[in-house]
């Protein structure tokens, strides 16, 4: 395999064209690629985009290794494709300007306030347009990404669309699946919110214009994937998480400005009343699932950069699943504390599950955190409540608070019948669940709970193992370690 790392070229051989100081994925990329040559790992020999991409994600993550990938040649189109952009917690944090720890607090920080996009006259994303007769989603790059997926997808697509009641934009992350020259399917869980923008345009025998925006900058990422209520429109949080306002223009077929320095713009419209099969599909949860009738997405325009590259999430794996899950931390963060002031971290270790520690005054906090959970996240379907001397990125210590601190009878809530996600495999009613919460903290609080076990404190401190076992003994246990 000839893989050439970046890191070898001369720092002024440029990836892509970028503008300094330009909020896009490109000079995002180019600034990792300066300061960590390591992250940024460009592929020139030829890739087949039906598995090998995704295979080459997996074999990395195997040696845990999580660099950007660049594929130059990809079979079949004339567009690079780039990978695994949001697969260091460390590069996402960055992205809108904090530290990994502190990612969660920065995030509710920054959308605090909303910041509105500033339209601009002309940009790198009209460079090309492509209307009518000139489409050709072919001509894209056709990831297939794993071994039973139903046919080769997007899955770096972000869609904005307005609400054609209220007239409210919403932004999220929709998995495309390739049709035709002009058409994919689009998968929108039930009950989120562009799904009910849907529901509201077929009522109205109307047609959904949706943008898809494909190389988002990965704090516009991260502000797509804001968990919130239907009137917090995601667009205006996009500017405010990277720092700068989104610059934008007029889209060619509809009413909606999207951004100048995405790679690429997909205008379309979604059907009413059609629907197609769609997926299997291997997605975030592990497996491969969710064959079912879904939307159809008709293509009506697509603008790009002249040298415009693929932005592809590696779907399932890290790259995905980081990206996720800052946004649902922030957003059940945000929730709990509503609930219960003294909350100290919010964990998602799992698909559907969740870890809270508080500081617990007074009895009964601990379910009402668990109430504020699953009331403010439709994925969420197992909530473990613990107190604050628990470490919850422990699992161990998680476990241990559960089989010590929980008694099933008083402490585990079960709702059924809940609204949930439809790509959970333990369920076979399509996205009707059962939720669970368990109370794991101590009965009442933990200042009267058992005590644990420990040496008195001054004793402790008076004594020096040296003065009790030979050094040498000391010293070779230490290099064992
Ligand atoms: C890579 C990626 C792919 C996703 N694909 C889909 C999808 O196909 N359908 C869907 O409904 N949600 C998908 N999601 C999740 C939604 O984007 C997410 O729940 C979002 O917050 C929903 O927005 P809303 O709250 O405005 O409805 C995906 C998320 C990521 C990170
Ligand atoms: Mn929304």
């Amino acid at each position: 395999m000839e893989a050439t790392s970046v890191a070898k070229r001369s720092s002024k051989a440029n990836l892509f064209e970028v503008t300094p100081g330009a909020i896009e994925l490109r000079s995002f990329i180019e600034t990792i690629r300066q300061n960590q040559p390591e992250e940024v790992l460009t592929i020139s020999r030829e890739v087949d985009p039906r598995f090998e991409i995704t295979a080459l994600v997996v074999k990395l993550e195997q040696e845990r290794r999580f660099p950007i990938l660049i594929f130059e040649n990809v079979r079949g189109s004339k567009f690079p494709v780039v990978t695994n952009v949001h697969a260091s917690r460390r590069r996402l944090a960055s992205a809108i300007g904090s530290e990994p720890r502190g990612a969660v607090a920065h995030y509710l920080q920054r959308i605090e306030q909303r910041m509105a996009p500033k339209e601009v006259a002309n940009g790198p994303v009209k460079e090309v347009v492509l209307t009518g007769d000139q489409i050709d989603l072919r001509a894209l790059p056709q990831l297939v990404h794993h071994q039973d997926d139903a046919g080769p997808y997007l899955t770096a697509a972000v869609t904005l669309a307005r609400d054609p009641l209220s007239g409210r934009l919403n932004c999220s992350f929709n998995r495309l699946m390739f049709l035709d020259k002009t058409h994919t399917s689009i998968h929108l869980t039930l009950a989120k919110h562009l799904w009910e923008f849907y529901t509201n345009a077929e009522k109205m025998k109307q047609r959904l214009p949706v943008a898809v925006i494909l190389g988002a900058h990965p704090a516009w990422s991260l502000g797509a994937l804001n968990i919130g209520s239907v009137d917090e429109e995601e667009f205006y949080l996009m500017g405010s998480l990277a720092g700068a306002p989104m610059e934008v223009i007029g889209a060619e077929t509809m009413d909606l400005k999207v951004p100048v320095r995405a790679e690429m713009i997909i205008e379309g419209e979604i059907l009413p009343f059609e629907r197609v099969d769609e997926g299997p599909f291997g997605e975030f949860t592990g497996y491969s699932l969710g064959s079912r009738k879904r939307e159809i997405f008709h293509v009506k325009a697509i603008t790009h950069r002249k040298d415009a590259f693929l932005h592809d999430i590696a779907v399932g794996h890290l790259d995905h699943l980081l990206l996720s899950t800052i946004p649902m931390e922030a957003n059940l963060f945000r929730a709990v504390k509503a609930m219960v002031p003294s909350v100290k971290a919010v964990r998602i270790p799992a698909p559907f599950t969740v870890y809270v520690s508080i500081e617990k005054k007074t009895e009964g906090q601990g379910k009402n955190a668990i109430l504020a959970v699953l009331g403010a996240d439709l994925y969420m379907k197992h909530v473990i409540v613990v107190d604050h001397d628990i470490d919850i990125f422990n699992d161990q210590r998680v476990q241990w608070a559960v089989g010590t601190r929980c008694q099933a009878d008083r402490d585990v809530m079960i709702v059924g019948n809940v609204g949930g996600s439809d790509l959970d495999p333990s369920d076979s009613k399509d996205g009707v669940t059962a939720k669970m919460g368990i109370d794991a903290t101590a009965k009442p609080l933990l200042g009267r709970f058992t005590p644990r076990h420990r040496v008195p404190k001054d004793v402790f401190d008076r004594l020096d193992l040296k003065d009790f076992v030979p050094a040498a003994w000391l010293t070779q246990k230490e290099k064992k370690a």
